[in-house]
C-alpha cells in the first residue's frame, strides 16, 4: 500500500500521474528519508523559490573563518540563517537589503509540517527555511545544525533537482558516516536522538535535471527559537 499518492486532480499541475508513490526509509533512530515525498509539489515549490530569490538573491556566505561557502544561500520565513566573520546565527532581516526575509509561502510551510508529522514529529512549526543552491562541485562539509535554541524540533530537508550524496554520521564528528543518495523530491527528516547528528553533502556532480537545469535546490526547515 503506497504511503501517499498525489491527489487525483494534481496530475497536470504538479506532476505526471505515473509518478512514483512515496515510501519511507528509516536511517537512524529519529531519522527517516521520505522518498519522493515532495515530487508532486516540486513545480510549485520551485516557483516559490524563484519568487523568494527575486526578493532575496542567492549569495555565497563567508564562514567565520573567512572561507567563501561553495553553496549559495537565501532564506524565507520570520528568521533566516546567516554566516559572516562574526559567526553563524539567525536573524529576521536579509543583511543584503536590510529588509525582512520574504515570508514563508504556505506551500512550503505545509509540506514541512506534513513531512515532519509523517516522520513522527507532530506540530512542527518552522520559523526559518534556509534555501541552498548547489552547482556542480558545491558541497557542504560535515556539520551539526546547532544554531537553533529548541532542539526538540526536527530538521526537515527537501531535495529538488540534481541528485546528491547525503553524508549522515553520528553525534561525534569522528563517528562513521553513511552515504545516501538524495534525488528530486526526497525529504530527509531528523530529530530526537538524531537531532545533532553530523551530516553533509558530497561535492555535487555535473548533470542536467528537467526541473532545475544544472543545479540542486535544498530547502531546510528549522524551528529556531
Ligand atoms: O543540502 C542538504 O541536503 C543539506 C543542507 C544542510 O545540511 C544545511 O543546510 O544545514
Ligand atoms: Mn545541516
Amino acid at each position: 500500500m503506497p504511503a501517499h499518492t498525489p491527489p487525483p486532480s494534481s496530475g497536470d499541475l504538479f506532476g505526471s500521474p505515473d509518478e512514483e508513490a512515496p515510501w519511507d526509509e528509516p536511517i537512524a533512530p529519529g531519522a527517516v528519508l521520505l522518498r519522493r515525498y515532495a515530487c508532486a509539489r516540486a513545480p510549485a515549490l520551485l516557483a516559490a523559490v524563484k519568487a523568494i530569490a527575486a526578493a532575496a538573491p542567492f549569495r555565497h556566505l563567508i564562514t567565520p573563518g573567512g572561507q567563501r561557502m561553495s553553496v549559495a544561500m537565501t532564506n524565507c520565513g520570520a528568521q533566516g540563517w546567516i554566516s559572516d566573520r562574526r559567526g553563524y546565527r539567525y536573524g529576521p532581516r536579509d543583511p543584503l537589503s536590510d529588509q525582512p526575509w520574504p515570508a514563508m509561502p504556505d506551500i512550503l510551510a505545509e509540506l514541512a509540517r506534513e513531512a515532519a508529522a509523517r516522520a513522527g514529529y507532530a506540530d512542527f512549526a518552522p520559523e526559518a527555511c534556509l534555501i541552498n543552491l548547489y552547482r556542480p562541485g558545491a558541497r557542504l562539509t560535515l556539520h551539526q545544525d546547532r544554531d537553533e535554541l529548541d532542539l526538540r524540533a526536527p530538521i526537515v530537508s527537501v531535495s529538488l533537482g540534481l541528485p546528491a550524496t547525503f553524508l549522515f554520521g553520528g553525534l561525534q564528528r569522528a563517528d562513521p558516516t553513511r552515504r545516501f543518495p538524495l534525488v528530486h523530491g526526497d525529504v530527509a527528516v531528523w530529530g530526537g536522538p538524531s537531532r545533532l547528528a553530523f551530516h553533509g553533502i558530497a561535492p555535487l556532480r555535473d548533470g542536467l535535471h528537467p526541473a532545475t537545469g544544472d543545479s540542486r535546490v535544498n530547502l531546510t526547515f528549522r524551528k529556531t527559537r
